[in-house]
This record gives C-alpha cells, sequence and structure tokens, in this order.
C-alpha cells in the first residue's frame, strides 16, 4: 500500500491513500506509542483534517511499528494536575476530548491494533469504531497498578462491549488478553496475521469506502444517540436537519423569508 504524507506533524504520521481512506500513525514507538499531550493535539488535529477533506471517507488509527498500538498516557509527563505540555506548568486529560472527537467525527474510524494496546492505548481503540487486531495483538488495563483510572468510556464503553463482569476484571486485575480473546469477548472484530494486518484493514475501509457515505454516518450516530445521551441524540437530530434543509418544504421557508412573503406550507403533504 503507498501511502502519501499529507501534513507534517512531529509525533504522529498523517497519510492518504488516494482513494478515500486516511491514516494517522501514533509515531513513538520507543515509548510503544504512549502518547504526551502534544501527541493528542496532533492526533485531533490530523482528525479534523480528515473530517474536512471531502475526499476522504474512512479513518484508520493506528500506532507505528510491530510491538504496539499504544501504551496509554505518556508517565514521564503525567503530573499532579494531568498530563502537562511542553512549557506549560498545568496538565490535564486531553484524551477526554479525544474520546468525543473520534465518537462525534461523522466517518468510522477503524482501529488497527499490532501488539500492545495497554491503558489509555485500550481506551483508544475501544472510541473507534472497528478494531482489527494482529494475532500478536494484547489488551489490557494497568490505571490501578500506576495509581489512576478511566471512569469514562474507558468503564462504559468496555461494559457495553464486553459485559460488566469482565470489564471490572479488566480494571480490577490488570491482566493483559491476547488478540484471540479479545476477539471471543467481542472486544474486536477479526484477528488476522500480523503481516496481513494493513492489507486486511484497508479491505475493510475499501468496502466501507463502496458503501453510502450518508448512510454511514447516520448509522454510526444513531448507535451514539443512545450510549451518548443528550449529545447523542443533539447530533442524531442535527442530522435530521441537515437531510431537511434539502426538502422542498424546508426550502419553502427559507425562500418566504428572503422574499419577505408568508411560507405557504399548505402545498405539502401532512404525512400519516
Ligand atoms: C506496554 C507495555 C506492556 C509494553 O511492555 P514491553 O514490550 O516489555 O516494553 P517496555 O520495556 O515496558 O517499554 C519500552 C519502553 O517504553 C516505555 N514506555 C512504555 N509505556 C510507556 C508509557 N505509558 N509512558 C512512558 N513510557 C512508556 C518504557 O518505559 C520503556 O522505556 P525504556 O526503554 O526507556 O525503559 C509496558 O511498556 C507497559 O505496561 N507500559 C505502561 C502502560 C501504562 O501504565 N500506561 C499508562 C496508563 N494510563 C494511561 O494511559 C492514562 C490514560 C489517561 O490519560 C486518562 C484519561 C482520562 C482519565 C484517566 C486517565 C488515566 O490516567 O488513566
Amino acid at each position: 500500500m503507498n501511502w502519501t504524507s499529507a501534513a507534517d506533524y512531529q509525533d504522529i504520521r498523517y497519510e492518504l491513500s488516494g482513494d478515500g481512506i486516511a491514516k494517522i500513525t501514533i509515531n513513538r514507538p520507543e515509548v510503544r506509542n504512549a502518547f504526551r499531550p502534544e501527541t493528542i493535539i496532533e492526533i485531533s488535529d490530523a482528525l479534523e483534517k480528515a473530517r474536512e477533506d471531502e475526499t476522504v471517507g474512512v479513518i484508520i488509527l493506528t500506532g507505528e511499528g510491530p510491538l504496539a498500538f499504544c501504551s496509554g498516557g505518556d508517565q514521564r509527563v503525567r503530573g499532579d494536575t494531568g498530563y502537562v505540555p511542553g512549557g506549560k506548568s498545568v496538565g490535564r486529560f486531553h484524551v477526554t476530548d479525544l474520546h468525543v472527537q473520534i465518537r462525534r467525527l461523522p466517518k468510522p474510524v477503524v482501529a488497527m491494533v499490532a501488539g500492545y494496546a495497554i491503558g489509555g492505548g485500550q481506551i483508544l481503540h475501544l472510541v473507534c469504531d472497528l478494531t482489527i487486531a494482529a494475532d500478536n495483538a494484547k489488551f489490557g488495563q494497568t490505571g490501578p497498578r500506576v495509581g489512576s483510572f478511566d471512569g469514562g468510556y474507558g468503564a462504559s464503553l468496555l461494559s457495553r462491549l464486553v459485559g460488566p463482569k469482565k470489564a471490572k476484571e479488566f480494571w480490577f486485575l490488570c491482566r493483559q488478553y491476547d488478540a484471540q480473546q479479545a476477539l471471543d469477548m467481542g472486544l474486536v472484530n477479526t484477528v488476522v496475521p500480523l503481516d496481513r494486518l494493513e492489507e486486511e484493514t484497508v479491505q475493510w475501509c475499501r468496502e466501507m469506502l463502496a458503501l453510502s457515505p450518508f448512510a454511514l454516518r447516520l448509522v454510526k450516530l444513531s448507535f451514539h444517540a443512545e450510549e451518548d445521551g443528550m449529545a447523542g441524540i443533539q447530533q442524531l437530530a442535527h442530522d435530521a436537519n441537515l437531510l431537511f434543509y434539502g426538502s422542498d418544504e424546508a426550502k419553502e421557508g427559507r425562500e418566504a423569508y428572503k422574499a419577505k412573503r408568508r411560507p405557504d406550507f399548505s402545498q405539502f403533504p401532512k404525512r400519516s
């Protein structure tokens, strides 16, 4: 697969396939692709680029190299106020907004996981829409071992996927689970040999690219409408409005306003 670099970043790569796929790669293999605040800020920027790019239909999130998808927050820049970016004295959890951004992104996001998806790295794959795992993938939480926890999507979404008992096991025992176990518990969509990981992921992306982009968008938001409460319903409702804008009925309201006349909605059926 020939990818073309489409932006310059320090901690990540942003590349395009040329046929509708954007790939974001966390490029910090020396720390098993742990993320620091700058990494998250760059991923967020790249996701926005992919969102705005009308040629992009599907986004892959992955980590550099065969050893890790992502090992979570970079513990070296974890301060007493969160994760602290260079030049700042106060930190926060930059991933909070990133999780929401991936959930709200109106295009499918696919996690392509080789090696470890641990701690915040496991949560990153959780918030992606699909996960393609290599046969060397390992999933797990470390929070309580390193004095931390993620009770957000890291608990609720995990619980939805694998059930509350198993989700608690993840967090209470901090064990690691291999790719087959992850598949068996519904954590990932498929497991493939490591050397076929990208080929298979691209194939899944191309299958989605052949489908109606707006239907994919609406079905993604529909899944999240209930899970994300009012925020999920708001997004689905606004997309319904987006479609309504294209109707003659909505246009009549707009045109009447511009022409300073009373709108004539009598021409439109009161549908059963
Ligand atoms: C991933 C593991 C299992 C890989 O083991 P392996 O292959 O034996 O490699 P190592 O020798 O351990 O690692 C190689 C080098 O990489 C460094 N490194 C690895 N992970 C990190 C990391 N997360 N931060 C900094 N450095 C890391 C190693 O130190 C080593 O470097 P050298 O060669 O110089 O010694 C294994 O590495 C592992 O278990 N890593 C730690 C996993 C972990 O505990 N992650 C943090 C968990 N917490 C979060 O992710 C935070 C998430 C978050 O931001 C958050 C958000 C909202 C609410 C709560 C939280 C929260 O804090 O949880």
